[in-house]
């Protein structure tokens, strides 16, 4: 019988540690040092929002607030609690002109800080219906330029300094709360993973360019819907239910975690798709999923390791933002599935 080592091993000094990496990424690709200090400083609070999820109802974190936010969905302790924990520490890094947040109506500035270079947008809590069921969530982040680091005035950001095409990220990441926590995240030149060593409490780096596995038949959507999906989504997942003996000829799996970094964190491990298409709810007319702080920051990294992330035909980091929390359609993974699913858009 093979037997393990029950020894708790903990990171061995050859690993590389997340500050090595962001010097050598900053020195490698002539990076700006105050971005790759502002990672450095959002992991850190990944790291003690992590320590929260984790102490779940001994630290008094589950529940909701019996309150909404301004998306109209009930606010969970821990949706404020991390919203927290990333705006005030964020609040001192000299490279942040200012921040936006899917549990915050509008934008919040940095006092004295109109020049930063950066601008930073987060879901704090991704997948808030899993909090108090002790399924893996985590946090999402985008970073853009600040459009007005370069004047000469100090003018204040505005809402629509945001409004940038995903393309335009300087950077962008997750952190994922779940049997491990890790941190996935792109700086523009490849996508890179990164364990939490519980016992140093330290990030090391674990998963250097990830690609997305290419050929895995698997698909992951909120099945229950089905009956509001509009006809190109009815027929890709019928096609894929119909297996092997269908159009297809595949034998498909089918999986959802209903936490999108969860479900985004497989798809980079193992191949599939994610979908959460626009459908004939009016509510989820131009999809569930926000674009500034979900399927942007998701898309990069999706896209930066060899996939594809469509709104049903055109790439979603190439569409035009023009609100805050606007929502939009979102499929995403395996690029030769990602086109298959885009063809039956345009067929339709
Ligand atoms: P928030 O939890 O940040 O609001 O995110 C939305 C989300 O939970 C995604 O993580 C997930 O993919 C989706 O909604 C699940 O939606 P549904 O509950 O409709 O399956």
């Amino acid at each position: 019988m093979t037997r393990l080592t029950t020894a708790n091993n903990s990171a061995s000094s050859a690993m590389v540690h997340l500050n090595q990496f962001l010097f050598q990424h900053q020195q490698e690709h002539q990076l700006c040092p105050k971005l790759c200090l502002l990672i450095g400083q959002l992991a850190l609070q990944c790291q003690q929002i992590g320590q929260r999820v984790r102490q779940g109802a001994l630290g008094g974190v589950l529940g909701s607030l019996k309150r909404e936010n301004i998306q109209g969905e009930e606010q969970q302790k821990l949706d404020l609690l991390a919203n927290q924990m990333l705006l005030e520490h964020q609040q001192w890094h000299q490279g942040l002109a200012a921040l936006a947040s899917e549990e915050m109506d509008s934008i919040h500035l940095v006092p004295g800080q109109e020049q930063a270079p950066y601008l930073l947008l987060f879901d704090p809590l991704d997948g808030s219906s899993n909090i108090d069921v002790n399924t893996s969530i985590g946090t999402i982040f985008s970073v853009l330029n600040n459009p007005n680091a370069a004047e000469q005035a100090n003018t204040p950001t505005q809402e629509k300094d945001f409004f940038q095409p995903g393309r335009q990220q300087v950077a962008a990441g997750y952190a994922i709360y779940g049997p491990q926590t890790m941190l996935v995240l792109t700086l523009g030149h490849g996508v890179y993973g990164f364990t939490l060593d519980p016992l140093y409490g330290q990030w090391f780096l674990t998963n250097e360019q990830i690609r997305i596995p290419t050929g895995h038949a698997e698909f992951a959507i909120n099945l229950s819907n089905q009956r509001h999906w509009h006809p190109p989504v009815q027929k890709y997942i019928q096609d894929c239910l119909a297996g092997a003996e269908g159009p297809l000829q595949r034998d498909y799996n089918m999986r959802w975690i209903a936490s999108m970094v969860a479900d985004v964190h497989r798809i980079l491990m193992r191949g599939g798709v994610f979908m959460y298409p626009a459908d004939q709810r009016p509510s989820v007319q131009n999809g569930k999923l926000r674009l500034l702080y979900e399927a942007n920051p998701m898309s990069l990294i999706i896209e930066q390791a060899g996939g594809a992330a469509i709104e049903g035909v055109n790439a979603i980091l190439d569409v035009q933002p023009n609100a805050l929390h606007q929502r939009i359609s979102v499929i995403l993974g395996d690029k030769a599935e990602v086109e298959r699913i885009a063809a039956y858009h345009r067929q339709a």
